[in-house]
């Protein structure tokens, strides 16, 4: 969501003169009121997930299916017995379930909400996945990877006796094959003040296809930038996500208005030589094979994947839970490139990388600036947080003096932390020229 906020409530200290503190700026109204998240505890970084205990989970649902006709489908008996499954393991670890019934197709459906007690209520994160198969198989990608890695997750978070400053709330669809039918009963059960307490919605609807891509959601940018910013801590290169646009359960979520974002391995698009050549695996051959078939069985598995997403998962659960959370006082995050700007012209940019960090930016960033110029009065200069939203830290005015060497203060507290931020520079004024020297961000 792109929007522009003055530094409000800004002090701009001119490092190099000794100018009189400029005006205060009028504080903008902000696009978005920036509630102030809850005060947080500091945790510490996301866990990492055995992905042996992501495929015991696995293991149990296709004994499930085994033993109820090979299936775990809206309807059968397969699909009850996952849900028991489920619910016993987050009973057992201190959740607060739910069972939500509908009927479908003259069957009755479930969906398993689980509330790990405690967060700020009006601030819910949320995750889920689709529980129930095809008749044709035990649908043990689709969906039982994910599924599992956000059982694990939610384990993990009792495990960890996690204390977030947003609550964790967590999700198992029904009926999703025909048509999202589990989620679109729960969100449309949702009065319209909790759907607006959901802050984010994130689906995991196949996380460990056999012969794997990395695919995230690009639906909301934030969401996008946060699961980018993990791969790239991995060295896995990811993709826009775009097949499953309004096919699986994020959709009814997206549709009430409510920011959404997961991830995707792949089902039967074909994967290419290029996209092999990053992720491994076969090219010329579906992601899996055995998409809506009887063959995605436990055997259906690329485990690697699985691991890596299951961890992604409980990565966005930590770093979207906490709110607030920073990185240490101090982190400094710098370019030294220089960056030519060109006299009268375009805007151009110098790029920052922020990984590592959860939680969302400090009410008080600071944005250190060092550009070398002739006439810095002609010069524009904004701060672009990840998700586009642009802050304005100085705008062209009479001043004939040089250069800029200035410690800007923003209130960027309503944007994740990590992700690429930039700055953009213009010289809107004729004749004198210059370049960014160096940038940088101290948290
Ligand atoms: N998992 C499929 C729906 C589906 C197909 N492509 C995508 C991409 C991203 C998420 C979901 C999907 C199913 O349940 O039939
Ligand atoms: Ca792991
Ligand atoms: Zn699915
Ligand atoms: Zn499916």
């Amino acid at each position: 969501m792109r929007r522009t906020t003055l530094a409000g409530g800004t002090v701009v200290t001119l490092a190099a003169t000794l100018l009189a503190p400029a005006a205060l700026f009028a504080p903008a109204a902000q696009a978005r009121p920036a509630a102030a998240p809850p005060a947080a505890q500091a945790l510490a970084a996301a866990p990492d997930i055995p992905v042996a205990n992501v495929k015991a989970h696995l293991a149990k649902l296709q004994s499930i299916a085994t033993a109820n006709g090979g299936n775990r489908a809206h309807g059968k008996a397969g699909y009850k017995a996952s849900i028991d499954y489920v619910k016993g393991q987050l009973d057992a670890a201190g959740f607060t379930t739910a069972l939500q019934s509908y009927t479908y197709g003259g069957a009755t459906g479930w969906n398993l909400i689980a509330d790990w007690p405690g967060g700020d209520a009006s601030h819910v994160v949320m995750v889920g996945a689709h529980l129930d198969s095809v008749t044709a198989g035990p649908g043990i990608n689709d969906d039982g990877s994910g599924s599992a890695g956000i059982l694990e997750a939610a384990l993990a978070v009792s495990r960890a006796a996690l204390q977030p400053a947003k609550h964790l709330r967590f999700g198992w669809w029904g009926t999703e094959e025909a048509g999202m039918v589990g989620s679109k009963n729960y969100v449309n059960s949702l009065s319209s003040a909790d759907r607006s307490k959901i802050e984010s919605y994130l689906n995991f609807d196949m996380i460990g296809s056999p012969n794997p891509g990395y695919f995230v959601y690009d639906d909301d940018t934030a969401l996008d930038q946060l699961f980018q910013g993990y791969f790239s801590g991995l060295g896995v290169a990811t993709e826009p996500e775009t097949e499953g646009d309004g096919r699986s359960d994020h959709s009814p979520f997206k549709n009430a208005g409510i920011r959404v974002g997961g991830l995707f391995s792949g089902a039967d698009y074909i994967k290419t030589a290029a996209q092999a050549a990053k992720w491994g695996g076969t090219s010329g051959q579906a992601f899996d094979r055995c998409y809506h078939a009887s063959c995605d069985t436990s055997a259906n598995i690329n485990d690697t994947a699985l691991d890596r997403m299951s961890d992604a998962i409980a990565y966005a659960l930590w770093t979207l839970g906490t709110g607030t959370t920073t990185p240490p006082a101090g982190t400094v995050f710098e370019n030294t490139t220089d960056v030519a700007i060109p006299d009268n012209g375009a805007a151009v940019t110098s790029s920052v990388a922020v990984t590592g960090v959860s939680g969302n930016a400090p009410a008080a960033l600071k944005v250190g600036v060092d550009i070398k110029h002739t006439w810095r009065g002609d010069l524009v200069i904004d701060l672009v947080a990840p998700d586009g939203s642009t802050y304005r830290l100085k705008s062209s005015a009479n001043d004939s003096a040089p250069n800029v060497l200035t410690t800007y203060t923003v209130n960027a507290s309503a944007e994740l932390a990590a992700g690429t931020w930039k700055l953009k520079v213009q010289d809107v004024g004729p004749q004198d020229t210059g370049y960014i020297d160096s940038w940088k961000l101290t948290f």
